[in-house]
Parts: structure tokens; C-alpha cells; sequence
């Protein structure tokens, strides 16, 4: 018999046992997204217990048109990160430490103040951003190929599996948003572009959209913690001895390298 706290430990192992599997979806229809939602918190609650880690931001998934349009959904979902998932600049990740590890190019906020919905739009939350960078996230579904529907990602903590920040900070009135261009490269080879408007037409809007979903469900997004916007374009496969490098027009440039 399945139930919320099943799904979050057998989400759990999967990923310490670096073995994907079909979707809880079709065993256990049941799964709709509020007790996607609510397993997704289990989930990362086990992480902080378990491994002593600690909640330091959200991240959105699929606010890019074209994962919406596969999805067959309008919004885009938020899940958490962690400190134990983000990297040093310059640290490499170890391929074989994950299932199938694939990497997207994120704008990334540092929040100055709380936020919350609802009533929250793009202009109220990029208020209450402090700084502004580049980011590179790894998303490793615990699901064979990426395949699921929408409450098994929700509960998977959105493929949440690592990240990485660029040097550069810049303050969000600095630069046009929307308008920031993105190139993502493996090994010097562009391989996709995009600019800020890919993130749901401006990521302040993604942002908005987090904090007015998360206050639905009790929760905020904290002053200082980072919020991850969503990715730019598609993600590509880490594989070992690959450079994967998302270059930015005003936010600089940011880099991970498989083993
Ligand atoms: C879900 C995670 C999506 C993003 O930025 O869109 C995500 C997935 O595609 O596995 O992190
Ligand atoms: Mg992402």
C-alpha cells in the first residue's frame, strides 16, 4: 500500500541506491498533486534529518514554454534546495555519483527580503531581490528517461540534484532581464540559446509565481535564501571529462565539468 510517506522514502532510496524506476503515478494513481506537494516536503525533510542539511533556497521547473507544452501544463512547479546539493565554482561532480545527471542554464536570485504570496507579481518580487547571477543546475530524475507525469517530478523534489552560482553578482536593476541572452556550450560547442524572457516571459514572473504557490501552502521564501528561476533551455547530459558552460551578456559566465 502506497502512502505520502512511502513515496518520499522510495524516492529517497532511489536516489542513494543511483537507480531510477517507473512512475508512482501508475502504480499509485492516487498521487495527485497535493500529496505530490506534501511528499516533496517529507522528502526533503528526511534530507535534513538524515544527512543534517538544511533548506537554503526553492527552485522552479518547468517554466520554459516548450517543458510546459511536453507536460501539458500552464504553471510551473517549485520544489527546495539544499546546501548539500550546491557546488564550489570550479568543483567538478562525479558522473557516477548520480543516476543520469543533466544540466541547465538558470538566472539565480538572493532574496533581500521575504516573499510571499498571495497578491505577489513581478514587480513586488523583484523588489525584494538583493542580487542577481548565473547558475548552472543538475537536475537527475529519480524516473527511467525523464519520464513522468506531473506529481511523480512534484514529488522527485523537481529532479533536484545540484547546483552551482557564478562569481559575478549583479544588482537586479542593473540589467533587463527578459532580454539577457544565454548560450549554453559543452566543451567550447554552443549546443542552445535563450534569453531571460524563456523563463516564463521574465523570470520576476517565475519568481511571482513561487511565492504565490508556496503561500497557498504555508510556506514562504526567505530572506537570504536563493531562488533558483527555472531553466533557460533544455538540459544537456553530464557525461565524464565534459565541460558544460552557460555564458551570460551581464552575468558572466559559469561552469561545471563532469568525471
Ligand atoms: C524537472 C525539473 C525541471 C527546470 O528548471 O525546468 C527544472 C525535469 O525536467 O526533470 O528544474
Ligand atoms: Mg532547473
Amino acid at each position: 500500500m502506497w502512502d505520502i510517506d512511502r513515496v518520499a522514502r522510495e524516492l529517497t532510496c532511489r536516489a542513494t541506491a543511483r537507480r531510477a524506476a517507473g512512475r508512482i503515478t501508475t502504480e499509485w494513481p492516487e498521487l495527485d498533486l497535493a500529496r505530490a506537494y506534501t511528499a516533496q516536503d517529507r522528502l526533503v525533510e528526511l534530507r535534513v534529518q538524515e544527512r543534517a542539511e538544511t533548506v537554503v533556497g526553492v527552485k522552479l521547473g518547468l517554466t520554459s514554454e516548450a517543458k510546459q507544452r511536453r507536460m501539458g501544463i500552464s504553471a510551473p512547479l517549485t520544489a527546495w534546495v539544499t546546501n548539500g546539493m550546491r557546488l564550489a565554482p570550479g568543483e567538478p561532480l562525479e558522473v557516477a555519483s548520480l543516476i543520469h545527471p543533466r544540466v541547465e542554464p538558470e538566472i539565480v536570485f538572493e532574496m533581500a527580503e521575504d516573499l510571499a504570496g498571495p497578491g505577489v507579481t513581478r514587480e513586488s518580487a523583484m523588489r525584494a531581490v538583493a542580487s542577481v547571477r548565473a547558475g548552472l543546475e543538475v537536475i537527475d530524475s529519480r524516473f527511467v528517461d525523464f519520464s513522468f507525469a506531473l506529481p511523480d517530478v512534484v514529488a522527485d523534489n523537481a529532479s533536484a540534484a545540484a547546483y552551482v552560482v557564478g562569481d559575478m553578482v549583479v544588482g537586479p536593476e542593473a540589467l533587463d532581464l527578459a532580454a539577457e541572452p544565454c548560450t549554453l556550450t559543452v566543451d567550447g560547442e554552443s549546443v542552445a540559446k535563450a534569453t531571460g524572457a524563456d523563463v516564463q516571459g521574465h523570470p520576476g514572473e517565475a519568481l511571482a509565481l513561487a511565492a504565490n504557490a508556496l503561500g497557498e501552502r504555508g510556506h514562504r521564501i526567505k530572506k537570504g535564501s536563493l531562488v533558483l528561476t527555472g531553466g533557460l533551455t533544455d538540459a544537456v547530459f553530464l557525461t565524464p571529462g565534459a565541460t558544460v558552460t552557460a555564458t551570460f551578456g551581464h552575468l558572466g559566465s559559469v561552469s561545471l565539468s563532469g568525471t
